[in-house]
């Protein structure tokens, strides 16, 4: 290595975990395509290829008694949170060893331990969940935070406004962050909103909004354990405006009509992935025995995940009805 080698990473190691957990998100959902175009998983599914740097950099900032909610592109949210590739894929596979005994599939991931509340299909959804359960941890006096992920689309909706001003309102312990794709389904952010700064929305109602580069996990990190310090020392709810994109179509039924490939391509470049391997490899922090052994434990958990699925029991639809009500008595 000659002295004109690129700037060194403070802490390598941790960059590396970075870099692996990415890594999990993404081959478990190219995974995910696969079996789906073998119709061996059925429904909606929604990827989110090329967002990973977003809740890689959030989520190595929470701490297990923190909550998490999401959107129906939650499968990598789930896996960073905790809940095993296993239970993952054999929910959406509609098997009884799936996180939600495979009721929910894809867009409804769910689990109590981890704090995983989904999952949510409904657009800004996830958003009064998230400031009810942040409600319920400053009334109890828990130091908790809850960290809460949608899409841009989520502005347009009254929810989103609700919740912000009610978090702010009441000062409550909400990481709002919000995924900045630049389109919900087909809608490009610029033909659906007047003001396409989303963080001076939240601005607008008195939470400390900053906007970062999505496509960079150690900025995101960076960013989001300010915010999280933050709302964790009683500093009320905190918005990030997370800028990135996603590499495939909304789902998998979407012809992608709606935006040019030059621009898909020009996003491609920036994958973060290959950005901080890169960064890694070119300070000479991440050998090509490293990078090979990153890969290596990522496709087996992967495939360790395959075999647990297809190995499962499918849900038996005569027990359907069963818990609508809850089977626990109240206390
Ligand atoms: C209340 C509501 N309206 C409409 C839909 C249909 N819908 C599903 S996804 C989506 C786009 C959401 O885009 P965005 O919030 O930016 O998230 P992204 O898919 O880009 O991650 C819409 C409109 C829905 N699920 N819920
Ligand atoms: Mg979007």
């Amino acid at each position: 290595m000659t002295g004109t080698a690129a700037p060194a990473f403070a802490d390598p190691k941790h960059a590396r975990h970075l870099l692996r957990q990415m890594l999990r998100v993404r081959r478990l959902e190219e995974k995910c395509v696969q079996l789906y175009s073998e119709a061996k998983i059925r429904g909606f599914l929604h990827v989110y290829i090329g967002e990973e740097a977003v809740a890689t950099g959030v989520m190595a900032t929470l701490q297990p008694e923190d909550a998490v909610l999401a959107t129906y592109r939650e499968h990598g949210h789930a896996l960073l949170r905790g809940v095993a590739a296993g239970a993952i894929l054999a929910e959406m596979y509609g098997h009884q060893e799936g996180c939600c005994r495979g009721r929910g599939g894809s867009m409804h991931l769910f689990d109590a331990a981890t704090r995983f509340y989904g999952g949510n299909a409904i657009v800004a959804g996830g958003l009064p969940l998230a400031v009810g359960l942040a409600l319920a941890d400053k009334l109890a006096g828990r130091r908790r935070v809850t960290a809460c992920f949608f899409g841009e689309g989520a502005v347009a909706e009254g929810e989103f406004h609700e919740s912000l001003n009610l978090a702010a309102l009441w000062q409550l312990p909400v990481l709002f962050c919000c995924e900045n794709n630049l389109y919900a389904m087909g809608t490009a952010l610029r033909r659906s909103e007047s003001q396409t700064d989303i963080a001076l929305k939240a601005a607008a109602y008195e939470i400390p909004a900053w906007a970062v580069d999505g496509m960079d996990v150690l900025a995101v990190e960076e960013a989001a354990r300010r915010a999280t310090d933050a709302v964790r020392a009683g500093g009320g709810p905190h918005f990030l405006e997370l800028r990135t994109y996603r590499f495939r179509a909304h789902s998998m039924f979407d012809p992608e009509r709606y935006r040019d490939k030059a621009e898909v391509a020009e996003w491609l470049e920036r994958d973060p992935i290959d950005h901080l391997r890169s960064a890694l490899e070119a300070a000479g922090q991440l050998r090509k025995k490293d990078w090979d052994a990153i890969q290596r434990e990522v496709d087996a958990e992967v495939q360790a995940a395959v075999d647990f699925a297809e190995a499962g029991t499918p849900e038996p639809t005569d027990e359907l009805t069963r818990f609508v009500y809850s089977e626990r008595s109240a206390p």
